[in-house]
């Protein structure tokens, strides 16, 4: 196929594939049959092969390449980063944002952890440095207002497709115009899914200079806890990895059972004591979800 090109798919509707190669232009295409028989499906954020249409005709994706992450819901491939953004206002929920660092962990994403707004109030960074050094995960101070920390943002975010999450009013929209004058057409996370809703929601892969991000709310929080067995909760825990295996009991829930290294290491003060709190939260809950999976 001499007339080969490489692309990246930027957004699918109906069948449809967008696909847009280096110099900017964008292919209109239709996947070959032989993906169905694969059952394979295009996502956004696919690196592909395509042979471009003529005319009024569309033209062919004709391979995937591998990729490098899967998000199910909404269907993207190849996401590099989650940015999970916090503020000082709206206060921070930190059980929503330890729940998108294990959706982020189970799907093979990088996290890190961008506080926004830190032109009002500095404490909500040393509250996160404090709560998830151990993860060993990026940080960011920043503000779209005074434009602190917006270097270390644009260094992240030219290193491969990213997408923004967290509270609605933190700032995910400004922030993101201001690293990179691009505007995130879709609104947030967290209101849709306090609402219940389950809308359909299209992904979008955005191009600005060195930059790709996704216009998309983020993603579900229903997913990560389908069949989720509870005692596998812990494994998306880095901070509690050093102690796994020191407990008495085996496997620990890392609950109430009697020489838990974890529990030991909350009290020692290496742990914090809120983020275990919450992860026994969560655990309360992928216990509930997990007795009820043949319902
Ligand atoms: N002081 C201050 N205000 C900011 C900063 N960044 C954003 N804001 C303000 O915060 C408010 C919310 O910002 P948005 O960008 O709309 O927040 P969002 O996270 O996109 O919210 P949703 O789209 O609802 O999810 C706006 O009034 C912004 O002007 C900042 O760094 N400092
Ligand atoms: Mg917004
Ligand atoms: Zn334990």
């Amino acid at each position: 196929m001499e007339n080969t090109r490489q692309g990246v798919i930027v957004k699918g509707v109906g069948g449809l594939y967008y696909a847009r190669c280096a110099d900017g232009e964008i292919h209109i295409l239709r996947a070959k049959g032989k993906f169905r028989k694969q059952k394979l499906t295009p996502m956004v954020g696919d690196r592909i092969l395509l042979t471009p249409g003529t005319g009024d005709e569309h033209g062919w994706v004709e391979e995937i390449l591998p990729r490098e992450s899967e998000l199910l819901r909404p269907p993207v491939a190849n996401v590099r980063h989650v940015l999970l953004v916090v503020a000082p206002q709206p206060a921070p929920d930190y059980l929503l944002l330890d729940t998108l660092l294990i959706l982020a962990c189970r799907q093979g994403i990088r996290p890190a952890i961008v506080v926004n707004k830190c032109d009002l109030d500095r404490s909500v960074w040393e509250e996160v440095q404090q709560e998830y050094a151990a993860l060993e995960i990026p940080m960011l101070a920043v503000s779209a207002q005074t434009g602190e920390g917006l270097e270390e943002l644009r260094h992240l975010l030219r290193q491969g497709i990213c997408c923004f999450a967290g509270q609605s009013g933190v700032g995910k929209s400004t922030l993101l115009s201001a690293a990179t004058g691009l505007e995130l057409k879709t609104g947030e996370i967290s209101r849709k899914i306090s609402r219940g809703r389950h809308t359909t929601r299209h992904a979008e892969l955005l191009f600005s200079g060195d930059y790709q991000v996704l216009d998309t709310p983020g993603f579900s929080l229903l997913e990560p806890w389908e069949g989720l067995e509870p005692i596998h909760l812990k494994d998306d825990y880095p901070d509690f990895a050093p102690y796994e295996g020191e407990c008495r009991f085996s496997p620990c829930y890392h609950l109430s059972e009697p020489d838990c290294a974890v529990l030991e290491a909350v009290r020692q003060g290496k742990l914090g004591a809120q983020r275990v709190e919450r992860y026994h939260v969560l655990l309360k809950r992928v216990q509930e979800i997990w007795r009820k999976r043949y319902d």
